[in-house]
């Protein structure tokens, strides 16, 4: 047996009902497998085999009182999965469906991730399977508050800093931060995507969808080619997928569909500045439905989702680029032979893993401009990285100055991607390219630092 099929075999028989982890774990494996090769020196020191191990896991009972007055009790989780470069850093996750296999997941993507940002950043991810739909403010608060009594042992702004993802956004930093402080005894940048007024960095709730459209404007450069006039499909309708549309906007593309787990919508005249308010509006202070935007603008058409179907009709609608910005797996097999089908040669993820393996290799073997999540929804935590510099020096820098660092940034992570593609033999291939430029500095800085 490989090397590489023995170290995939222990990660399923050491994690097994963890389907998104070891999805996750099996598309960087296949793809650094040539660096193992080159370099045996990794292998002797079992490098996979530890990156693969998160350093620390961290779960705990969560308990608070809802306004009924009832006792509810969710489940906390920390993960800490690599220090190699930097302290943990990575976001929390507020669904339903959080459990250990979709956090491992995402904290393994992040150590890559945050590699090829060019900041001194390791892995985590954390989160709750916590609702917060439907719940009222007091609510989120008092969560968010049992949340980080327990989560404060475990974080500090050396040593672990989350920050949003799906269903954390600034309502439920806010509050994190406020416990945070009053049990910590102290203001530091231990959370990111704070408010602006209050250490908060300018650009840090754009950044995730604006880098997903630099990355894209990056791929597109390599054919000479341009976001302008492009139609452009877009997934999710949260803080993603907003800042995705603004940006597509600001570069003169046009986004025709957003969506939520309920159903999207298709716009073919486009989702210009003032509709795009209106969502945030809708999304960010009403906390509505996307259905709601079909019934306030014409000529929208309103697709509702059937969780059972092998496809989303979504992506079967002829555009140019994709920007899959809702969560992970939602573009299947089918979807992306239908984006292919119908003339898709651009798909940035703003999502982590997004795309099902088969999708991925399909886009692989047509040899589209495919950015993975890891590259592609970088700006996110990089922007994160960039407040935490900002905390540190006691300053708040202007948005364009955060802005330009933003795009040179995306434009690093194209860059590291490209190259690495090229030394491998697989030219223009973003999945090998980030995937093996992620891996070589968290590698060496292991081998720097012995056997721990
Ligand atoms: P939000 O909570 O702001 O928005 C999530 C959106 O995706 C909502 O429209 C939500 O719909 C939809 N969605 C969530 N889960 C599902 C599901 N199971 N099926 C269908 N739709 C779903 O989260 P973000 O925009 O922050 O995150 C979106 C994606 O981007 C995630 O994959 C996240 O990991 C990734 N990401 C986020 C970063 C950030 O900075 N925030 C950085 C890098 C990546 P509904 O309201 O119905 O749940
Ligand atoms: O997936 C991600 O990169 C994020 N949710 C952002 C993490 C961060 O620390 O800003």
């Amino acid at each position: 047996m490989s090397y590489i099929d023995s170290v995939l075999n222990q990660v399923a028989a050491r994690n097994p009902n963890e389907p998104e982890f070891n999805q996750a774990v099996r598309e960087v494996i296949e793809s650094v497998a040539v660096v193992i090769d080159r370099h045996p020196e990794y292998r002797a020191a079992r490098v996979l085999d530890r990156m693969v191990e998160p350093e620390r896991l961290v779960q705990f009972r969560v308990p608070w009182i809802d306004d009924a007055g009832e006792v509810q009790v969710n489940r906390g989780f920390r993960i800490e999965m690599n220090s190699a470069i930097g302290p943990y850093k990575g976001g929390l996750r507020f669904h339903p469906s959080v459990n250990a296999s979709i956090l491992k997941f995402l904290a393994f993507e992040q150590v890559f991730k945050n590699s090829l940002t060019t900041l001194p950043l390791g892995g985590g991810k954390g989160g709750s399977d916590f609702d917060p739909k439907g719940k009222s403010d007091a609510e989120v608060m008092r969560f968010c508050q049992s949340f980080m009594t327990e989560l404060q042992r475990h974080i500090g702004p050396y040593t672990d800093v989350p920050a949003g993802d799906i269903g954390v956004g600034g309502r439920e930093i806010g509050f994190l931060f406020g416990q945070y402080k009053r049990l910590a005894n102290e203001f530091t940048g231990t959370l990111t995507g704070k408010s602006p007024g209050w250490g908060g960095s300018l650009i840090r709730p754009e950044a995730t969808g604006y880098g997903a459209v630099y990355f894209a404007q990056e791929m597109l450069n390599t054919r000479n080619d341009g976001l302008k006039g492009k139609t452009c499909l877009v997934s999710g309708s949260g803080n993603v997928a907003q800042f995705t549309v603004e940006k597509l906007n600001d570069l003169e593309a046009k986004a025709v569909t957003l969506s939520d787990s309920s159903g999207f919508v298709h716009d073919p005249a486009g989702i210009d500045a003032e509709k795009l308010a209106w969502v945030m509006e809708l999304k960010n202070v009403r906390r509505g439905r996307i259905r709601e935007y079909a019934e306030e603008f014409p000529g929208v058409s309103y697709h509702e989702s059937d969780p059972g179907a092998d496809h989303n009709p979504l992506w079967a609608i002829p555009a140019e680029c994709a920007f899959p910005s809702a969560t992970e797996n939602e573009v299947s097999a089918r979807d992306a032979a239908n984006l292919l089908a119908n003339g898709c040669f651009v798909v940035s993820e703003g999502a982590n893993m997004p795309s099902v393996p088969d999708a991925v290799d399909q886009f692989v073997a047509a040899g589209i401009l495919y950015g993975p999540g890891k590259a592609a929804n970088a700006g996110g935590v990089a922007v994160s990285g960039l407040e935490m510099a900002q905390n540190i020096g006691m300053i708040q820098w202007k948005r364009e100055v955060v802005d330009h660092r933003l795009a040179d940034i995306m434009f690093e992570v194209h860059d590291a991607c490209i190259k690495a593609s090229e030394r491998f033999d697989a030219v223009g291939n973003y999945v090998v390219g980030a995937n093996i430029a992620g891996f070589f500095k968290v590698a060496d800085a292991m081998m720097d630092q012995g056997v721990v």
